[in-house]
């Protein structure tokens, strides 16, 4: 304290700045405290010293970063600081379908792209079409065709999908009769036309043909019996009825011939005389 005639005057050392205080100056009667900062502790009665939060005394949800005189909150990849201290989760897919070329899965803290089915994952991001056919897992009967997401099955000629996966026979013969001209035969895969009179050959024609090798004698053969023992008869009849016109013209002119008609003598009557007198 100073002296001055008979009162003493308290000395302000924080105006005389001869305190020594690094942040904060307080005079107090006789003397002076020094303090800090907010986030700063008196180390040493002037000097300061920056806390650290960070070691315990934060309220950050994720990562405190210790700064001079304070500190701030940080958060997780895949999050957003919402306050400050708390973090919340980063819907990555809003944006853009988070650069996923299908399908985009957010996550807490994370997010998956994903692929259509029939697709399988090339890369994080990207997808490629499953070829079904080049396995064995696609359990098409007879064909299979890959197409981008799926397969297709499809059945040899003559076949029809019934399942989407089997192949099973088309009855040609129940419409229309196969187009055949006589009788028609189911086959699988196929029919036959077949003909009741000569062979018919449906690759080429429903219609009955005859086909080489095999006579038209054998395959009509009642027929053409038929035919000739008709045939025959007709001969017989008209050689029977020949040979009665024949006698009877013959037995005809025998008779004449015998039996001349009676001869009758005629003489002219003389002309009537006529007396003149
Ligand atoms: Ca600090
Ligand atoms: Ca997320
Ligand atoms: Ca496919
Ligand atoms: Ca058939």
């Amino acid at each position: 304290m100073e002296l001055t005639n008979t009162t003493c005057e308290d000395i302000d050392e924080c105006s005389e700045d001869t305190d020594g205080c690094e942040h904060n100056c307080n005079n107090t009667l006789g003397s002076y405290e020094c303090s800090c900062k907010t986030g700063y502790m008196l180390m040493d009665g002037r000097n300061c010293s920056d806390i650290n939060e960070c070691d315990g005394n934060h309220s950050c949800e994720h990562i405190c970063n210790n700064t001079l005189g304070s500190y701030e909150c940080s958060c997780k990849t895949g999050y957003m600081l919402m306050d400050g201290r708390n973090c919340s989760d980063i819907d990555e897919c809003f944006n853009n379908n988070g650069d996923c070329e299908q399908t985009c899965n957010n996550t807490i803290g994370y997010y998956l792209c994903g692929c259509y089915g029939g697709y399988m994952e090339l890369t994080n991001t990207t997808c490629e079409d499953v070829d079904e056919c080049a396995g064995n897992t696609h359990g098409c009967e007879h064909n299979c065709t890959n197409t981008l997401g799926s397969y297709e099955c499809t059945c040899k000629t003559g076949y029809m999908l019934i399942d989407g996966r089997t192949c099973e026979d088309i009855n040609e013969c129940l419409i229309n009769n196969g187009g055949c001209e006589e009788d028609c035969i189911n086959l699988n895969g196929s029919f036959n036309c077949i003909c009741t009179q000569g062979i018919a050959d449906n690759s080429n024609s429903s219609n009955c043909i005859q086909v080489p090798g095999v006579s038209g004698f054998q395959a009509n053969q009642g027929l053409y019996i038929a035919i000739i023992i008709i045939f025959i008869i007709l001969l017989l009849f008209v050689v029977v009825v020949v040979t009665l016109v024949i006698a009877t013209v013959v037995v005809g002119n025998s008779q004449n011939g015998n039996s001349k008609p009676d001869a009758k003598v005629t003489s002219p009557s003389p002309p009537d005389q006529e007396t003149v007198v």
